[in-house]
């Protein structure tokens, strides 16, 4: 015997003697084995004719073939036929019958363990073609690993009852053909007409689109009345003409590189990035809605974003039905196993907060990742392995046999459908080219570029398996090629006589009406306070625990303090944000918001979603508005990842300009964790894709003495970023004005995110608190001028913004300074040099400084650099350092000290 069995000699012998033992008294085995031995004797007299005194040898050679099928179930896909182009790796112990305690001589012996793939008794050598056939051919799949029974044995049902074998009529081998003809056509057709441009062609995985038609049709039988699609620059031309329904006349306009006048705001973006929706007609009539979502070359980014599209549509156009829209998720080979964004995406898929009802992964596996083979670029067998982590089914197919690609992703489509859980398809083929068509492939990967040359495509491979098979006219394919070819060639000369125009990303009917901000939409701020009657009744509610409702007597302090704000006619920063949202729900605005332990708020100030004292029973105050309840409160405390995160929050905003939709970050520092995002979508997408949001980031800022990691946002890098009115950044330093910025999110008729800063330890501070009147009243404030001094008194002037206001404050006021104004700036982006420019033309006569308390390096000082300010503008900051703050609390309040002196000496 082989150094591996997958059943012990030592444990078969105990399996044998528990045998005779349940013989002689079937009591004495413990229940499991009995219900065994006794459908075992069933089964052995039932197909056999003999008693149930079989001998022990059968036995255990019938338990030995069990041990094969669960063998071929579980390392099955390490025999496959799934390499196209490729030897498989040689994997250890095989499936040899040797290894399983079975003979040659056992070949034409009948089981009854053929009952068990459902072919009832057979010869050995049947069972094991059956298993050859479902399990080892053009399809491998990995699911044993799965923790429930019912997803485990409805896989295997599946494929068992089949043989993995697809039974397809002649109208959808022609089909399959046709989409295959198209996929391959047009890249020919694009190679041949503009020969070397950039298109990262799909050839080698044609099949792709194939699939992806079979995955759409199919899935509307199965009731999905939407798809969105995230996929990398591979193949997505192909996809965007041949799925998306994009025109082929579109496409050659922008290799035609027709050039176009604009507002001088959107600067464009290639044509492999480009997203797209339309909607289609499938072949039983129904109407399916598809949406591909730009994509920035930051591979594998899109991909929370179009779960949060995803989410956000389940929520406004499905009421909640996950089964009527299923994203689909296309990945490359190496990107899947490379980039850790996969990972925080799949731990999203069980979580309340971001599922979607399952997900369809496509891994356009082409065994290369640039130059890179998948020798260097992965330590696991598959580069798929990472969906395990969430027990997601995976099937490696071989891209070559599109009937079997077709089968499979039906196949996943319908496990999405039965468990709404994530499913992989790993779809196995080759690069016909380079990395992209001027590369020379064979520099890096010489044989099998060699081996590639000589490949048939899997057009050519399908043809002739039809035309071999009888099924279809032998020169159907010929003439499919041809009349595709005639149509490419006219729509090319079209797009060829085309006037340039602009490209319009297709918007679907949930941002129409909404306009792109321009510059003058900032010089003010729209009226955004509430009625005074609304505004306190909403307080009540917002500071009441329900009566029964046993909370910590904290939080019972908490809610009173909320209730003498009420009172006092005086609110703090969490009541300034909570009436924020109990505003907007009550003019119909929902709310979502998730982050690091936001229900409670990391600094514990937000208190949304309290705990009763002796039990894990919530209450939501927003959640509880009775007829103010116009719309939805969501919070939700997110997984540990920014990336993903904030990507998805930004995807949900998409799809929703009429909710306000905020992410908050535990500290603003670790929002560089979620950096691609922000540069790739938050600040960019409007340029390149004319795409809008009105997302929110809650960055906690503030130097405070709390070391290098806990101070920063990194208001500087959101700074630089800000240019053609792409967002706001904010730091404001009263409850009342951060009322107004949240609530103007949604009050005028463009949408733009908001950045803010937030505090920290002014959530408690005495003097950071506002006025009733100051939220029923006016707008946002995007300078607040000093109301303390005379203006013809001033000699200096502190511009400042955010917390380092308070530290100046208390300073001018304990020294009575009247000749000192502290003027905040609100809002530093977009407008703040015009705001500030008022200022300097009522202080004329004074000096003026920038006051921050970051180091030179950072805050807001280098931006304002940017502005052509025409007065001068001294700065007084800590000195430029490498690191955003220090980690020793005395250096931190002496250099705190200096700063408020040096504002004051002069
Ligand atoms: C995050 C990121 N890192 C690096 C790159 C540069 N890059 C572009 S394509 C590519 C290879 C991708 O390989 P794979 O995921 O297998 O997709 P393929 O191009 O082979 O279809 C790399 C490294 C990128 N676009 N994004």
């Amino acid at each position: 015997m082989d150094s591996f069995s997958y059943l012990s000699n030592a444990e078969a012998a105990v399996i044998d003697s528990l045998y005779e033992q349940y013989k002689a008294n079937p009591e004495s085995v413990e229940f499991g084995w009995r219900k065994f031995f006794e459908g075992f004797d069933l089964g052995h007299q039932r197909y056999t004719g003999k008693g149930t005194n079989a001998g022990a040898e059968d036995f255990i050679k019938e338990i030995n073939v069990l041990n094969l099928i669960r063998g071929y179930r579980q390392r099955g896909h390490l025999f496959t036929q799934t390499n196209p182009v490729r030897e498989r790796r040689q994997y250890t112990p095989t499936l040899a019958i040797e290894n399983f305690g079975l003979q040659q001589a056992d070949l034409e012996k009948t089981f009854n363990a053929g009952m068990e793939i459902g072919i009832g008794p057979a010869k050995l050598k049947d069972i094991i073609a059956h298993l050859q056939q479902t399990y080892c051919n053009s399809i491998g799949a990995e699911f044993i690993f799965i923790r429930e029974p019912q997803k485990v044995q409805w896989i295997q049902q599946k494929m068992e009852s089949t043989r993995n074998i697809p039974q397809l009529s002649i109208e959808e081998k022609r089909h399959i053909l046709s989409k295959l003809n198209q996929a391959t056509v047009f890249e020919n057709f694009l190679h041949t007409k503009y020969v070397g441009q950039k298109r990262f062609s799909l050839e080698g995985l044609e099949t792709l689109i194939p699939a992806l038609d079979a995955v759409i049709h199919y899935g509307a039988d199965l009731g999905v009345e939407e798809f969105v699609l995230g996929m990398a620059h591979r193949g997505r031309l192909n996809v965007l003409a041949n799925i998306m329904n994009k025109t082929y006349e579109e496409i050659f306009k922008e290799f035609e590189g027709k050039a176009y006048e604009d507002d001088g705001l959107f600067e464009g973006d290639v044509k492999y990035h480009l997203g797209y929706s339309s909607d289609i007609l499938t072949h039983n009539g129904k109407k399916v809605h598809l949406s591909l979502a730009a994509n920035p070359s930051h591979l594998e980014a899109v991909n929370p974003v179009v779960k949060g599209m995803a989410k956000a549509k389940i929520k406004t156009r499905y009421k909640g039905d996950i089964d009527k829209i299923c994203p689909i998720l296309i990945h490359g080979d190496a990107s899947v196993a490379g980039q850790g964004i996969i990972y925080e995406v799949l731990q999203m898929a069980g979580l309340k907060a971001y599922t979607v009802g399952g997900c369809v992964h496509m891994v356009t596996n082409n065994q290369i990742g640039f130059t890179t083979n998948y020798t260097d670029a992965r330590t696991s067998t598959y580069c798929t392995d990472i969906a395990k982590t969430t027990l997601s089914p995976v099937f490696h197919v071989n891209a070559d046999d599109v009937e079997a690609v077709v089968y499979t992703i039906k196949l996943a489509m319908e496990y999405r459908q039965e468990f709404n859980s994530d499913v992989f398809i790993d779809l196995l083929g080759y690069r016909k080219y380079g990395h992209n068509e001027g590369d020379e492939p064979r520099f890096t990967q010489p044989l099998l570029y060699k081996a590639i040359a000589s490949h048939k495509n899997p057009r050519e491979i399908y043809a002739e398996q039809l035309m071999a098979s009888g099924k279809v006219e032998a020169d159907l394919a010929k003439q499919m090629e041809k009349e595709f070819r005639a149509l490419l060639q006219e729509k090319l000369e079209e797009a060829k006589r085309a006037e340039p125009s602009l490209p319009e990303p297709k918007t679907t009917n949930t941002w129409e009406g909404f306009r792109s901000a321009v510059e003058k939409d900032f010089h003010a701020s729209p009226t955004t306070g509430v009625n005074e009657k609304t505004l306190t009744t909403l307080a009540q509610k917002i500071a009441t625990i329900p009566e029964g409702f046993k909370a910590f007597s904290k939080i019972e302090k908490l809610f009173n303090d909320r209730k003498k704000m009420i009172a006092d006619g005086t609110f703090d920063w969490a009541m300034g944000e909570l009436l924020a949202y109990a505003t907007l729900i009550n003019e119909g605005f929902p709310v979502r918001m998730s982050g690091q332990d936001c229900q409670r708020g990391t600094f514990s100030h937000r208190h949304a979603v309290i705990k009763q004292e002796d039990s894990e029973k919530e209450y939501c105050a927003l959640q509880h508005l009775d007829e103010f309840q116009k719309a939805d409160f969501e919070i939700y405390n997110s997984l540990l990842s920014e990336y993903a995160v904030l990507g998805f929050e930004f995807g949900y905003s998409w799809a929703t300009p009429n909710a306000l939709t905020l992410w908050e970050a535990q500290f603003g520092d670790f929002a560089n964790g979620a950096q691609i995002i922000i540069d790739q979508y938050l600040s960019s997408a409007k340029a390149k894709w004319k795409r809008h949001s009105s997302l929110v980031l809650l960055l906690p800022h503030g130097h405070e003495g709390q070391g290098p990691e806990h101070s920063s946002a990194r208001l500087e890098r959101f700074l630089q970023l800000s240019a053609n009115w792409n967002w706001q950044v904010i730091n404001c330093t009263t409850p009342a004005n951060f009322f107004h910025a949240l609530r103007r999110q949604l009050k005028r008729d463009f949408r733009v995110p908001l950045i803010a800063m937030t505090p920290k330890s002014l959530l408690r501070h005495p003097a950071c608190v506002s006025k009733l009147e100051e939220f029923t009243k006016g707008s946002f404030q995007e300078v607040i001028d000093d109301s303390f001094v005379k203006t013809k008194e001033v000699k200096r002037v502190l511009f400042c913004s955010g917390k380092i206001y308070f530290d100046l404050l208390e300073r001018q006021q304990s020294e009575k300074r009247k000749d000192v104004a502290i003027v905040r700036v609100e809002q530093l982006y977009p407008a703040a040099h015009i705001h500030m420019a008022k200022i300097y033309e009522k202080y004329a006569h004074a000096e003026f400084c920038w006051v921050q308390e970051e180091a030179k390096n950072n805050g807001a000082w280098t931006f304002l650099l940017r502005w052509d300010i025409n007065f001068k503008l001294k700065l007084i900051s800590r000195k430029a350092s490498a690191t955003p703050a220090t980690g020793f609390a005395k250096t931190h309040n002496k250099e705190q000290q200096e700063l408020i002196d040096k504002a004051f000496s002069f």
